[in-house]
């Protein structure tokens, strides 16, 4: 397929919200021992499950290594395709390719992606296999493609509402390891121009202590044009009070592409989580790949949450607030099954089922 030099506002594209229908989910599959715990395994039971579930609504592409090829396809899964590639790990919301539509063709971005953050912050190296997954996800999908070779973004710090309006966190998006060499405004048009948007909206921080410098899909997620859900806590001891309280004032004064005020729903968040002795004990300490330290609190937030044809998957950690984040979604989205899935073991590898997974869009 063709790298395309001009860009997809130009050519009249857009990024389609992910509540908007889907023709399949990508997923690679987990197994590197430094970042999960006992070679992978526990983490591939909770893949499992997420591939399942969204299996009933959607079909499911899953990207594999060669060592793990046979054990995947040898589960025979229903409506999953499996496709062997190289991969540095498995979070394909943050590699892969970013789909946008016109009416009638869909397009691939390829960001370039440096596993959050390069030499500066960056969380594994090396990241080259990832960076090459979503021109080979064009491929499959068998769309002509924009790369950017000098703008590095990962899927997971950006949300579209479809109509012209993207949310990112100023955390992330001016983080040095990103992009020093552009201002704001720079990064603004960029957005703009690849994702066919107008605005951009920016919350000034992620959820506290989350290792991607904040991804906006931990703490804000589109319900729909004009409706988000914002990741919540009432304790104002806690340090994620003031970040949660400040993107809650800026959104709420805030209009989006349309106009439109932007209605925001609170979504309380779990207790804090932390990594226990047996957890951090299971993971291969590497240098070069971020440590797992026994009581290093996790991001945990039920805003990652992954929308699909007709249902949620909602990550759940066993905690007290477990079903009011259920019921919650529950009421936001009236013609979607909310299916919580148990994920501390994703949660333990530094982010959640939106992290996990990539929507191709329908074209109409
Ligand atoms: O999008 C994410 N939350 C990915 C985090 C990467 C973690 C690597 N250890």
């Amino acid at each position: 397929m063709q790298r395309l030099e001009s860009n997809p506002k130009k050519d009249g594209f857009r990024m389609p919200g992910e509540f908007e229908e889907h023709s399949s989910s990508y997923i690679i599959w987990p197994e590197r021992p430094d970042n999960w715990r006992l070679g992978g395994k526990p983490a591939q039971k909770v893949f499992l499950e997420v591939i399942k579930t969204i299996a009933k609504y959607e079909p499911v592409k899953v990207i594999v290594s060669k060592n793990q090829y046979s054990h995947l396809s040898g589960m025979n899964l229903k409506n999953v395709q499996i496709y062997e590639m190289s991969n540095d790990d498995s979070w394909v919301r943050d590699c892969g390719a970013t789909f946008v539509v016109n009416g009638s063709e869909m397009r691939a971005v390829d960001w370039k992606f440096n596993a959050w953050g390069g030499l500066v912050d960056g969380l594994y190296f090396p990241w080259d296999s990832d960076d090459k997954i979503a021109s080979k996800m064009a491929e499959i999908e068998k769309v002509d493609r924009y790369r950017l070779d000098d703008f590095v973004l990962e899927g997971g710090s950006i949300h579209c509402d479809g109509e012209g309006t993207v949310i990112v966190t100023e955390e992330c998006l001016l983080s040095e390891g990103r992009n020093p060499h552009l201002t704001k405004e720079e990064i603004e048009k960029t957005l703009c121009d690849y994702l066919g948007a107008e605005k951009v909206l920016w919350v000034p921080r992620g959820i506290y202590l989350d290792e991607t410098n904040g991804h906006v899909d931990n703490i804000v997620n589109f319900v729909r044009p004009g409706e988000v859900v914002l990741a919540w806590t009432d304790d104002t001891t806690d340090p994620q009070y003031e970040i949660s309280k400040k993107a809650y004032d800026y959104l709420s004064s805030e209009t989006d592409a349309k106009g439109r005020n932007i209605i925001v729903h609170k979504l309380l968040l779990p207790k804090p989580i932390l990594i226990t002795k047996e957890e951090s004990e299971g993971v291969d300490a590497v240098d070069g790949t971020l440590p797992r330290n026994e009581g290093d609190r996790l991001a945990a937030s039920y805003v990652n949450y992954y929308t699909i044809n007709g249902a949620v998957l909602l990550p759940v950690f066993g905690d007290e607030n477990d079903q009011n984040a259920i019921n919650t979604l529950a009421n936001l989205y009236p013609d979607r099954k909310i299916e919580p899935i148990y994920a501390r073991e994703i949660l333990l590898g530094g982010g959640n089922i939106h992290c996990i997974t990539q929507q191709v869009p329908k074209v109409k």
